[in-house]
């Protein structure tokens, strides 16, 4: 495999001024034509057409109409030397999407074709310069038979339709804007539609359409809702409008990622369209919610703006999750939203630079792209544009999209054009900042504090260091905008969020006429993605915890008191936590007496998870992690059992299901409550784990009810998790929660259920859902019998990639992901993920996916 550099970008050689795309779906085999105007680009350095193809039988080969066979075909390419200044090249090649399991390109999911392009798709549908700078206008005619395939779909406009002899029918779309092949898509299948429309902020009318299986049309109104909203937010908050009459999203079953966002055309996971309360959990619908937002906002990030090469991944995924995020927390409540994510971040992506796999937001190589779809460039480069947002205000930040979009509208540029946009619309010199995307690995930032009773003076100084990442050492300080409040004794805020830019490796900021000490509300809504340090006080901890107006570091400072308390157990398992568990006390208090946000008491009441505290350790045990964490909760739970059973019965489900924000906090808190309560797993927790199952009127009380018995031996898990089967065997999305939370379960005889899960009769290792519902839950939420000592829990990952390299590589290359931070483990642990990762490398025929992913990690 070869690794590709982005110092070595140039020009495309040749400019595709259209494209027509003529697919001919038949019965075994597809025939594709394509014919493509090309002129030479004057900016390119090269006069060889070289064209990008896989997976292909080309039929013939046509120059400017005439039959052509002077062109090569080698590793993947075909070149045709000089092939002038401007012609029309025709090829025509044969496909099999039928048999395609790898789910790049076109394939067939449950009988209907789809494709996914992106990152490199394309060129598994026919030869072309394969990559993102290469816009193009197209037009795509698709040809197939009438009765099975009443459907057919491509990117823009429909231009022409009719019926052919034998049955078959065909429909021409055309899409007038200019763009990448990676934003191609094609469908044809037997869906129903489900119709709305949306009038834009100029008042012309677009036609939404949703295209789901049939039976699935009650399960879309969530997504139809969540896209008009979408719509509508980024005209009010970005002054940005959709450009066609017509936007489609088509729901399929077997999917590599989440969603595409296909110009007009978004294909996705089902997972991320259907919703209903019966069959959706609250956390689907938030995902639904911000998935289709996501994809919506690429229309502007991403396909009107889109990227030069593929090292520019994080300008339009980091802008449109940070977009997307935004949005959410519009919709919904920000302060937990924030929460959530900033836990993924920590839990994912911190991981992730801590791993041989740290990359930068942009980085320099790759073997395979799709390796690269990663929390860094979505997550943390989402943090980046957060904190631009953060030093140049909302306002300015506005006119800088504006600018961005105004200038480069129709063009595939940098990460650095976008970073020069919010630099010449600030006045600001943003050169340091560009060093976030730069340098790989996850900051830390030490803060000191000191008080000066004498002169009233209080000042904060801060220390930042980068640590060393694969091929980087010796990093440069980067510009940190750290939002700081400050509280008096009393709990009164005493100095508003004001921003500190943080640009030396070390520097102090002063506060004067401070008469008190005050305690410091340092990096508010997590202004910075940074391991803080404090030297903050337990009891200004406790106080900021209650009183602090930032919900985010209001959360935050519990979970430092979490932290320092599993590490004193962790230390010295008799350690003294009766102040803790006190202060639990008083959450729960608070929660009885109706104050305050239920959706953050309940993150208040959730200890950190184990994910979270490893990236605390300095090596990592996560049997003993969960014992420390376990014998916390178990003592939380002795001490507080009756005010923990009011708190769960004063929030009972009572009248109707809904979905407002109050509802989903209410449920997400009797959630929280419950895991106490039935933390020792008895015969008690497992009557109250079914009864809540049986009180459920909604996924989100079952699947709670589900993860509340998946460590029990008592015959109730058996009897819930028999019920919910047999209950929602035909929903696919249902079946593969079932197979989750079996996974999850860390109890003796796990290996025993993954086997009978392995060989169930609803595994089916071609869809990458249900692979994931099974071995991406067990790896990566199942941590302490993954990491079993016997090593079982590796063999079974290992085995999965194993038989997914030929499969599915990409969905192979994912799965690696819980091995790559072996390092960081015991020495026993560490051998046995080091032997699984060296088995894998063995296995003949590996693909370029999997073997960067397993090559990396083992350096
Ligand atoms: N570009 C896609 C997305 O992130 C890839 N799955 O939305
Ligand atoms: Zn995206």
């Amino acid at each position: 495999p070869k690794t590709i550099y982005l110092k070595d970008y140039t020009p495309a050689p040749y400019l595709a001024k259209q494209v027509n795309l003529s697919f001919n779906l038949l019965p075994g085999k597809t025939i594709v034509t394509s014919s493509v105007d090309y002129v030479k680009n004057p900016a390119g350095v090269s006069s060889d057409l070289v064209l990008d193809g896989e997976d292909q039988t080309v039929i013939s080969v046509a120059l400017n109409g005439q039959p052509f066979e002077d062109y090569t075909i080698a590793d993947g390419q075909m070149t045709i030397v000089n092939p002038g200044h401007a012609f029309s090249l025709t090829i025509v090649s044969e496909i099999h999407p039928e048999a395609n399991t790898a789910l790049e390109g076109l394939y067939q999911s449950q009988g209907n074709y789809c494709t996914q392009c992106e990152a490199e798709g394309f060129r598994r549908i026919t030869y072309y310069q394969d990559r993102p700078d290469v816009l193009s206008v197209f037009t795509v005619r698709i040809e197939a038979d009438a009765l099975a395939y009443p459907v057919m779909l491509s990117n823009g406009n429909l231009q022409e339709e009719g019926m052919l002899a034998d049955g078959r029918h065909f429909r021409v779309w055309h899409d007038p804007f200019p763009k990448p092949c990676y934003l191609f898509a094609l469908v044809a299948g037997d869906l129903e539609r489900v119709a709305d429309t949306f009038t834009t902020m100029t008042g012309r009318k677009v036609d939404l359409h949703i295209y789901v299986r049939a039976g699935d049309e009650g399960q879309c109104s969530h997504a139809m809702a969540s896209l008009k909203k979408s719509m509508q937010w980024d005209e009010e908050v970005y002054g940005r409008e959709y450009q066609l009459d017509l936007f489609n999203i088509v729901a399929v079953s077997d999917f590599n990622m989440g969603a595409m966002e296909n110009t007009s055309l978004n294909v996705f996971n089902t997972a991320l369209v259907l919703a209903h309360q019966e069959t959706a959990t609250d956390s689907d619908f938030m995902s639904v919610e911000g998935v289709i937002g996501h994809e919506y906002f690429h229309n502007w990030t991403g396909n009107r703006v889109t990227c030069r090469d593929w090292f520019q991944l994080s300008l339009k995924e980091g802008f449109t999750v940070f977009r997307d995020q935004e949005f959410s927390a519009d919709m919904n409540s920000r302060a937990v939203l924030r929460i959530d994510d900033v836990n993924t971040l920590r839990r994912l992506q911190f991981s992730e630079d801590g791993s041989p796999l740290a990359h930068a937001v942009q980085p320099d190589q790759f073997i395979e792209i799709s390796n690269f779809y990663t929390k860094t460039i979505y997550d943390k480069g989402a943090e980046l544009i957060r904190m631009q947002h953060t030093l140049l205000g909302a306002e300015t930040f506005r006119k800088a999209t504006d600018l961005y979009f105004d200038r480069f509208d129709g063009q595939a540029v940098t990460c650095d054009d976008f970073v020069q946009c919010m630099a010449d619309a600030s006045g600001r010199d943003l050169s340091q900042f560009f060093r976030w995307y730069k340098q790989a690995g996850t900051p830390s930032l030490q803060v000191s504090s000191h008080y000066d009773a004498s002169h009233q003076r209080y000042t904060l100084t801060f220390k930042q260091s980068q640590p060393d990442t694969p091929e980087q050492t010796n990093k440069q300080p980067l510009h940190i905008p750290v939002a700081v409040g400050l509280l008096d004794a009393f709990g009164q805020e005493l100095l508003p969020t004001r921003v500190l830019e943080v640009t030396e490796r070390e520097q102090t900021f002063t506060f004067a006429d401070m008469a008190d000490r005050p305690v410091p509300s340092i990096l508010r809504g997590f202004s910075a993605p940074v391991k803080l340090e404090t030297d903050l006080s337990d009891d200004d901890l406790r106080l900021l915890q209650v009183y602090d107006t930032d919900g985010f570091n209001k959360w935050e400072a519990g979970q430092t008191l979490a932290l320092r308390t599993i590490q004193r157990v962790m230390d010295q398992p008799e350690a003294d936590i009766t102040q803790f568990v006190a202060d639990i006390g008083t959450l729960i208090a608070q929660g009885l007496s109706g104050q305050g946000d239920k959706a953050l008491l309940a993150r208040a009441l959730s200890l950190p998870l184990l994910g979270v505290i490893a990236q605390h350790q300095a090596v990592i045990d996560p049997a003993a992690i969960d014992a420390a964490r376990t014998a916390i909760l178990i003592q939380i739970k002795r001490t507080h059992k009756e005010a923990l059973a009011a708190l769960y019965d004063l929030n009972r489900n009572s009248g109707e299901f809904s979905m407002t924000p109050e509802a989903m906090g209410r449920r997400a808190l009797q959630h929280a409550v419950l895991e106490i309560l039935t933390v020792t797993n008895g015969t008690g927790c497992a009557a109250r784990s079914k009864a809540h199952y049986d009180a459920a009127d909604n996924m989100t009380d079952r699947v709670t009810a589900l993860a509340c018995l998946a460590d029990s031996d008592q015959p109730q898990r058996a009897e819930v998790f028999a019920d919910f089967y047999a209950r929602f065997k035909n929903y696919p999305l249902v079946v593969d929660k079932w197979f989750s939370l079996q996974a999850i379960a860390n109890r003796e005889q796990i290996f025993e259920d993954l086997a009978m899960l392995r060989n169930h009769a609803d595994f089916n290792i071609k869809n990458p859902n249900r692979v994931r519902s099974l071995y991406s839950a067990f790896a990566i939420n199942n941590p302490v019998k993954f990491h079993d000592p016997s090593g079982k829990g590796y063999a079974f990952l290992r085995d999965v990639i194993i038989e997914l390299n030929t499969i599915n590589p990409q969905i192979a290359a994912r799965m690696v992901t819980p091995l790559r931070e072996w390092k960081r483990y015991t020495p026993a642990l560490q051998a046995q993920m080091q032997a699984a990762l060296e088995a894998i490398l063995a296995t003949p025929n590996l693909s370029g996916d999997v073997f960067e992913i397993v090559s990396k990690s083992l350096k």
